[in-house]
């Protein structure tokens, strides 16, 4: 066990941790329990057993109702399990699993209120921040777009908006507006050509919403939050195992998923890369991934929705870009940074995404 760990949230003590990982039904004695990841939202920790977990505490700041939150996550794992069993899969793997407290519950909350979760530890395959072989990246779209079909008979009705307008570009602009005009840490100096940059863009926001509005793209049950490090890629064979970070599964657009995907898979450095002149977006990135999404949602997408592909990616890019530079404008409170700097830093790379996007993209759509 580390002694203590500094969340950007409550500092989390070796004790605490001791005492939430002992609430779970897990096999043998806890040996070891460390942090792990790189998500930007939950601490997350690799727990070791006879068998290893993943054990969270979930960002309750963000999550606003943790048992709706949780009740999502528990009604669309056991849905996919049944998918994955007929079709004679291994939901064990292929699958999150949650793993119940002692006494039933899908979750623990500690005498500070604090929530956390545990799954079994998805062994012998990975998650990547940065696309290593681009084979990956067709099967990482591959098995985003078969997330959404075999999830499109899920009764929607039954799930919690998490995380309210999630996706509303338009109101994430608004919220960059608020932050701008309160500046409380005067940053706003120190970044005018990223604000410049991003205003001069607000009127792109709102088509993937008015779109839907005016009944020309359907609702889905949809990921949300499709990067990545939020698929598990199988060591040996290459393929994708597992889509995990369910926490954002809610109604919304194919779009959101496939142009959050290439905004952060479609480019050539980390998210968070300083050094601008590595940055590029990739056209055969995207492309690859574009097949592999066609392919995995099985021809479920309207003639509107595959149109509107490239546009998902810049319009993703540019929101992203967007929630970055608001929460450094506020002083970074949402999402996870690990010095100063951090969510400008990554701004930055979403907008020199978007300048190229702008360029090839452009001319495909
Ligand atoms: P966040 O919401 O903070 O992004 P995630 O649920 O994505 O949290 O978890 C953070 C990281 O932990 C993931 O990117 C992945 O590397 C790892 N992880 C999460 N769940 C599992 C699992 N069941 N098995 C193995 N690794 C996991
Ligand atoms: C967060 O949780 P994580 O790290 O997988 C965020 C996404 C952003 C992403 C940017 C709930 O994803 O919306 O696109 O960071 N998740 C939430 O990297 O806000
Ligand atoms: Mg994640």
């Amino acid at each position: 066990y580390i002694e203590v760990y500094r969340s950007m949230r409550t500092e989390i003590t070796k004790d605490v941790l001791r005492r939430a990982a002992a609430a779970f039904q897990t096999k043998g004695e806890l040996r070891s329990c460390v942090p792990y990841g790189s998500g930007h939202i939950n601490d997350t920790f690799r727990l070791d057993c006879e068998i290893p977990y993943i054990l969270q505490r979930m960002n309750r700041d963000i999550f606003r109702d943790i048992p709706a939150l949780m009740r999502n996550i528990s009604l669309v794992t056991s849905f996919l399990r049944e998918k994955i069993l007929s079709r004679g899969g291994d939901p064990e793997r292929e699958c999150l699993n949650l793993i119940p407290t002692r006494d039933g519950k899908s979750f623990y909350r500690d005498p500070d209120g604090e929530c956390w979760r545990a799954y079994l530890f998805i062994e012998r395959a990975s998650s990547y921040n940065l696309v290593r072989r681009p084979e990956d990246f067709r099967e990482s779209g591959r098995a985003f777009g078969n997330f959404q079909l075999l999830l499109s008979d899920f009764d929607a009705s039954l799930l919690t908006e998490t995380i309210a307008d999630f996706h509303d570009t338009k109101k994430r602009f608004l919220r960059f507006r608020e932050a701008l005009t309160e500046d409380p840490l005067g940053r706003a100096k120190s970044c005018e050509r990223e604000i410049r940059f991003a205003l001069s863009r607000e009127m792109l926001a709102d088509r993937a919403m008015s779109a839907l509005r005016e009944g020309r793209l359907p609702l889905r049950v949809c990921h949300n939050d499709t990067k990545l490090n939020n698929i598990m890629i199988d060591d040996e064979s290459g393929k994708a195992v597992c889509i995990i970070d369910l926490d954002t599964v809610m109604p919304g657009l194919s779009l959101f998923d496939f142009g959050d995907s290439i905004r952060f898979g479609a480019s050539t450095a980390e998210e968070d890369e300083r050094d601008l002149s590595k940055v590029h977006f990739s056209l055969p990135l995207y492309e690859l991934y574009r097949e592999g999404y066609l392919e995995g949602s099985g021809g479920s997408l309207t003639e509107e929705e595959i149109r509107m592909l490239p546009e998902s990616a810049r319009l993703m890019t540019l929101e992203c870009g967007v929630r970055f530079l608001t929460d450094y404008l506020s002083g970074d409170h949402y999402f996870h940074t690990s010095r100063p700097g951090h969510n400008l830093d990554r701004a930055r790379t979403q907008f020199r995404l978007l300048e190229e996007m702008e360029e090839s993209l452009s001319l495909l759509s």
